[in-house]
């Protein structure tokens, strides 16, 4: 089926580069949208809808799958070109401790220094809710580049896999996590790429710099 004239058109997605400290990053050329949340929230299925690519970024059900910062560099038909970067989930218990030590300080280091970061996609469960650590991540990027970060970065936050709910749950659901997350929510979903305009109009916004 031909996509509509307004639909975001990816012209090629292709994985950079597999970091495990901050070392193995690309040099900041590129302005970046990372995606945080939980293990298993959907976070690399997300963006590969984001992207149109249906396995470019390796998903499971098994939680923790992610273990490193991976990124990939995206152009779009238009010319815009930025890279997506993929955080390690946290919060996943059977993560052996040291492996939790390894990839906690290398995630808040990421957030602290990237000077690229434009926007920080904070993925929540739609049925799960806002839990602490979201609060915490929230709060951590909230804080005034100054004390904490290099940059100012813009925090979005979606609900993801909201074909989880009836149609008639959407908007409560939604409602209610704004409540919870004191932001505004995007509801998304990468089985029927429900919110994937919405989420590029964010991506656009933040990499232009505008309101
Ligand atoms: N129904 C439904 N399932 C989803 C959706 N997004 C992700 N899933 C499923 O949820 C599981 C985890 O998805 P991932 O994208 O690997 O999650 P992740 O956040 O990258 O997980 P980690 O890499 O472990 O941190 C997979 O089985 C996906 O198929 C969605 O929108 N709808
Ligand atoms: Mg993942």
């Amino acid at each position: 089926m031909a996509k509509a004239s307004n639909e975001t058109r990816v012209a090629t997605a292709e994985f950079t580069a597999g970091a495990t400290a901050e070392s193995g990053l690309p040099p900041p050329a590129l302005a970046e949208v990372a995606f945080a949340g939980r293990s298993n929230v959907g976070k690399s299925s997300l963006m590969n809808s984001l992207l149109g690519r249906r396995n470019l970024v390796r998903t499971s059900n098994t939680p923790g799958c992610t273990r490193q910062i991976n990124v990939f560099s995206a152009r779009l038909a238009d010319g815009l070109a930025c890279h997506f970067v993929d955080l390690p989930g946290y919060g996943y218990a059977k993560v052996s401790k040291t492996e939790a030590r390894g990839w906690g300080p290398m995630l808040e280091g990421y957030l602290r220094s990237r000077t690229t970061l434009r926007a920080v996609f904070v993925l929540v469960d739609v049925r799960r809710g806002v839990l602490q650590e979201e609060r915490d991540l929230i709060d951590f990027l909230s804080r005034p580049p100054t004390v904490q970060r290099a940059v100012p970065t813009r925090i979005y936050v979606c609900a993801t896999k909201v074909d989880k709910l009836p149609v008639s749950q959407h908007k409560p659901a939604l409602a209610a996590l704004a409540r919870e997350a004191g932001f505004e929510v995007i509801g998304t979903s990468a089985e029927t790429h429900f919110g994937r305009e919405e989420v590029w109009t964010r991506i656009r916004k933040a990499i232009a710099g505008e309101a």
